[in-house]
This record gives structure tokens, sequence and C-alpha cells, in this order.
């Protein structure tokens, strides 16, 4: 079955959460979806070769590195997939571009749009394939949003709204810097929850909605001191807390967006509404096998909001899993980016047109980085073409 395919050696860095994430989808995306390619787990990194060890051995990576620019050197890697701290990204991606490899890398892309810039161009002058891990774009769900607004089911869009909601962060006890919470020091992550969640939001509307032109926000850090993990001492906390942003859509929609890690109950509320001419739909992470959808078309008296349970065969990524009735969850995200991915590594080079690229992930990280700067200076800011 396997003769004849390609194979790809797989080199990912970083044994942390998102780690598991990819491993994940790239140990079972062959099982599901069907490419010309075989993925072979070459090498996992970390500069621990303790946990480095232990991870090659629960996900089946053939070896293990601690130095990353051993992984970039190795003729046996051809993807090189970067699922550690912000900090690392952009030398990474650089250099892996630069060797010739494909290059994964999380989100955010870079810290800042200068490095996400530097990034993108790095990957295009290569010609490699690239991609950011959005993977909320491939919850079958949200793909159908995507298929159905494109057939203009919703006709003109007047509203695009959408929260990503945590809790974690809420006490003051809760350290900042390490292995752990290294999304809490700015010096290592960026910013705060606009470049770790409202991404995300952002992400989907772009990929959804189109272009967002100008952005109004506040943010707030409300815990202004913390433990850093590194030294024991207290320090200034230098990322934003919480996001809310109003948004002019290029298509002359309104959006408005929040995300934040205090809202007290919720540990990741996901959602989008979109509210259109002809329909509206509605999605939440909680329930991510669902749709909710509005057609002002049906019969008057009938019209009402439904529920599409999005598992039959003919929904997007679902002929590969089960029979219908039977959902899917969060992995299968990650599972559907690689499957997608891979079938695209067929077309032109700079990587394939249905995930997010790097030059997707810059669009959003401008998006971001205005909504950081409307903030700081408390006022409505342009956002810069990609
Ligand atoms: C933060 O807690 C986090 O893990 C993000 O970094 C991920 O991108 C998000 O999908 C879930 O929450």
């Amino acid at each position: 079955m396997l003769a004849g395919k390609e194979r790809l050696g797989v080199g990912l860095i970083g044994t942390g959460f998102m780690g598991r994430a990819h491993s994940n989808a790239f140990r079972q995306v062959g099982q599901f979806f069907q490419s010309p390619y075989r993925l072979e787990l070459a090498a996992v990194c970390s500069r621990s070769a303790d946990k480095a060890a232990a991870f090659a051995e629960n996900w089946g990576y053939a070896t293990h590195e601690t130095d990353w620019r051993r992984m970039i050197e190795r003729a046996d890697i051809d993807i090189i997939d970067i699922a550690s701290p912000n900090d690392t990204h952009a030398e990474i991606a650089i250099a892996a571009a630069k060797a010739g490899k494909m290059v994964l890398c999380e989100k955010p892309l870079g810290r800042n749009t200068a490095e996400s810039r530097a990034m993108t161009e790095a990957v295009e002058t290569a010609g490699v394939a690239n991609m950011v891990w959005y993977n909320y774009r491939r919850a079958p769900a949200v793909t159908l949003a995507k298929q159905l607004i494109a057939d203009g089911g919703l006709g003109r869009i007047f509203h695009y709204r959408a929260k990503f909601l945590q809790d974690w962060t809420i006490s003051p006890d809760v350290p900042q810097g390490g292995t752990a919470t290294w999304r809490l020091d700015a010096e290592v992550a960026g910013s705060g929850v606009t470049g770790d969640l409202l991404a995300h939001s952002v992400d989907l509307a772009l990929w959804l909605n189109g272009g967002i032109d100008e952005v109004s926000a506040a943010t707030e850090t409300f815990i202004k001191e913390r433990v850093h993990s590194l030294t024991g001492a207290r320090t200034e906390v230098k990322i934003d807390d919480a996001s809310l942003v109003i948004a002019r859509f290029a298509n002359g929609a309104l959006g408005n967006f929040e995300a934040t890690r205090y809202a007290r109950g919720h540990k990741a509320l996901h959602t989008f509404e979109i509210n259109g001419e002809r329909g509206s739909i509605a999605w939440d992470l909680h329930n991510l096998h669902l749709l909710e959808f509005f057609d002002h078309g049906d019969k008057s008296g009938l019209r009402g909001w439904r529920t599409l349970h999005i598992t039959d065969s003919d929904h997007p990524y679902m002929k590969n899993w089960w029979v219908p009735g039977l959902q899917i969850g969060y992995e299968h995200t990650f599972i559907h980016q690689v499957a997608d991915f891979l079938a695209g590594l067929g077309g032109s080079l700079g990587g394939p047109s249905e995930v997010p690229t790097f030059r997707e992930a810059l669009a959003t990280d401008l998006v971001t980085e205005a909504v950081l700067n409307s903030a700081a200076e408390r006022r409505w800011t342009k956002v810069a073409a990609a």
C-alpha cells in the first residue's frame, strides 16, 4: 500500500502541548487521508535531552536532538515543524527555509511583524512550502461555513463577531516566563492574548470574511507584576491580558472581537457569529461539530435557527472518518491541516493555497499589531498590507 509513496522526513522542534498535537496529526494522517506522500517521524528536538528522548519514544520519532541547527543540517529531514515558544520561530524558520526545508510553524508567526515579514520573505525567496498552524479553519463546521459564504449563502455580510475567552491567569500567583508560562513573558511571547487568542479569531475572520482595513481597540493588563519563573524576582508584566476590538472589513462589514484570559468559568470559549443579508451562521468550539444556521429564504412561518450536525459524508473531511452521525474533535483539526498541506504539495511552490501560508499569517499579525498600536495610542489604526 505504501510502496511508491514519496517519503518525507519530519523534524519536530518543541515537545509541549503543540508538539503533541502535531505529532498525533503526523502519525494519523496517512491512515485516514490518501496522498502520494508518506510521513516519517525522523527526529524531535528539545533543549533537554531527557525530554527529547522520552518524547521520541512515546510518539515514535526515530531519533532525537538537542540543537535545532542539527535538525536543519540533516539530509533525512524534509519538513521542519516549529512548535517551540514564539521567540524561537523567526531564527529557526529563516534558517530552515535557507536550507531548502519545508517549514511549518505554530502561531503567531513572529513576535512582531518585522519577524513575521522576514520569515515570509525567507520562505518565499527559497520557494519552500510553508504553513502556519491556524488549525480551527479545519474544523469541518468552520470549513463548511467558508463554503456557505463563498457560495453566497449569507449574501452581503453586515456583522462579524468573535470571542476567545479563557480564565487561567486570574490568580496573581501564576508566574511569568519559563517552560509552562512563557506566554505571559512579553520577551518570549511578543504579546499576550492579542497574539495568542485574538490571532485565532482574526485568522478565521480574514479567511471567512476577507481583509480588515482598520481597527479601534482597548487592551488591559490586570495584574501588573508577577514572579518570573527563571529569576524568582517580581517583574513587571508587559503582555496584554485582555483585548477588545471593533473593526471595519474591506467588504463593508463591521466586526467586533474579544479575547481574554480573565473570563472566569471559560476555558476555551472560541466562537463566531456572522450576520448577512440572506442568513446568519454561528459556531462554538465547545460544540465544534455543530453549525448554527438561519436561512431567511426558508418558508415564512417555518423560519428559524437550525442546528446542522456536521457528521455526514458530504460534509468537509467527514467521509474520511466514521459513519454519518459520529463526531470528531479538536485533534482532527490538526490532522486535516496536514492532509491539506500534503494535498497541496503537488501545486505551485510557496505553499498550498488552502492552508494558512506564512503570508496569510503575516496578514493576521498585521491586524494584531494594529490592535496593539490602536490600544496604546487610543485611536483608530489602519492595518498595513501584507
Ligand atoms: C493558550 O492557552 C492556547 O493553548 C493557545 O496558545 C492555542 O493556540 C489555543 O488554540 C488554545 O489555547
